[in-house]
């Protein structure tokens, strides 16, 4: 089972933890020790940056597939070090990744030399609310695969936030692509814990197997390769490039939120439990798939009245920045998660994007 990190750093010994993290995580992505030592350091700018800037935040780190997935073979691993602060926002955002840029008392890299370091960096900073940074860290820089057919030009990426800051999340998502078709899949794991770790790690790696089916195919294949779990709730989207259509199916409580031309609506899922308790009958949902379109799936960790803002629908900002920003905006001291909470983001690549 993969894990996850959900380092709080409102001191600077957490720094260290923050670091240490990011090294574990290079370990599980086979990362060489150059990665490595790229990755601890763009852990430790971005977390002390939360000390520094924001009062301190919130360092997440997994290891991820590439936001944009090659054809025809396995995809690399990456690291990924997301922060979250609700701190004062970055005033000129060009000028904070501007080499040489430090504030006065930083002996630290700095943001430029961290997006330059790593294989994806992306921000999002609001006056007043805070900000995201995201940064993948791959085997190499550049390696990661720049195809030009129209499935390239689909990108996702997530955050997966463990219950109470656990090693294992009974969340987990994943995406997976087959010629024209890229699947987007997210499942969360009865309960919280190593076994429902177990259950959604299950559903992670069936989809592999079942990334050339439909999506209603998919759930088939993963409902077989759960029994023997404790069984999760899966929601599948998948993305036919080719026709330019978006399939979605779902069993159990995930939720999924489209935007088609500005506008917010809900993919609707079968009530049931992958791999204990399947619906009789699936139903795919086909509808349109364009460049503008944003898709979200979330676990049930997120709120349930949390509804998606406009700032939310936007295809220029990396998928796991808004993913990050979302299970920000959603929570809030006065409604504590009691769950595992994973979101993840399926979008195209901006027109003068990567
Ligand atoms: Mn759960």
């Amino acid at each position: 089972m993969p894990r996850v990190w959900d380092v709080p750093v409102h001191d600077s010994t957490r720094v260290r933890d923050a670091r240490v993290a990011a090294e574990h995580a290079a370990a599980a992505a086979g990362l060489n020790e150059q990665r490595t030592a790229t990755a601890a350091l763009v852990a430790t700018e971005l977390a002390t940056n939360l000390l520094k800037h924001a009062g301190g935040g919130q360092v997440l780190i997994d290891v991820v597939a590439p936001a944009v997935l090659a054809a025809g073979r396995e995809a690399n691993l990456l690291v990924q070090v997301a922060t979250v602060d609700h701190g004062p926002g970055i005033a000129d955002v060009s000028a904070a990744l501007s080499d040489g840029f430090t504030t006065s008392d930083s002996l630290g890299a700095g943001l430029g030399t961290c997006a330059r370091l790593s294989d994806d960096f992306d921000l999002h900073s609001v006056p007043g609310r805070g900000t995201v940074v995201v940064a993948r860290i791959g085997p190499a820089l550049g390696v990661t695969a720049r195809d030009r057919g129209p499935a390239a030009r689909v990108r996702a990426g997530g955050v997966n936030v463990p219950f109470g800051g656990a090693e294992y999340s009974g969340d987990a998502w994943a995406w997976a692509r087959s010629g024209d078709r890229v699947t987007l899949m997210l499942a969360d794991g009865l309960g919280h814990g190593p076994e429902a770790s177990r259950a959604s790690t299950a559903a992670v790696e069936a989809l592999r197997g079942a990334a050339h089916l439909p999506p209603v195919e998919a759930l088939r294949r993963l409902d077989t390769a759960l029994s023997g779990t404790r069984g999760a709730a899966v929601a599948v989207a998948q993305v036919d490039t080719g026709a330019a259509v978006l399939r979605f199916a779902g069993v159990g409580n995930v939720g999924a939120r489209l935007c088609e031309g500005g506008t917010w609506r809900h993919l609707v899922s079968r009530p049931g439990i992958v791999g204990t308790h399947r619906p009789g009958t699936l139903r795919e949902e086909e509808t349109t798939w364009a460049h503008d379109r944003v898709l979200v799936l979330h676990s049930d960790g997120l709120p349930s009245r949390w509804a998606p803002t406009e700032d939310t629908c936007r295809t220029a900002v990396d998928p796991a920045v808004m993913a990050a920003v979302t299970v920000r905006d959603a929570s809030s001291p006065a409604r504590p998660v009691r769950d595992d909470t994973a979101v993840a983001v399926l979008t195209s690549t901006s027109p003068d994007g990567p």
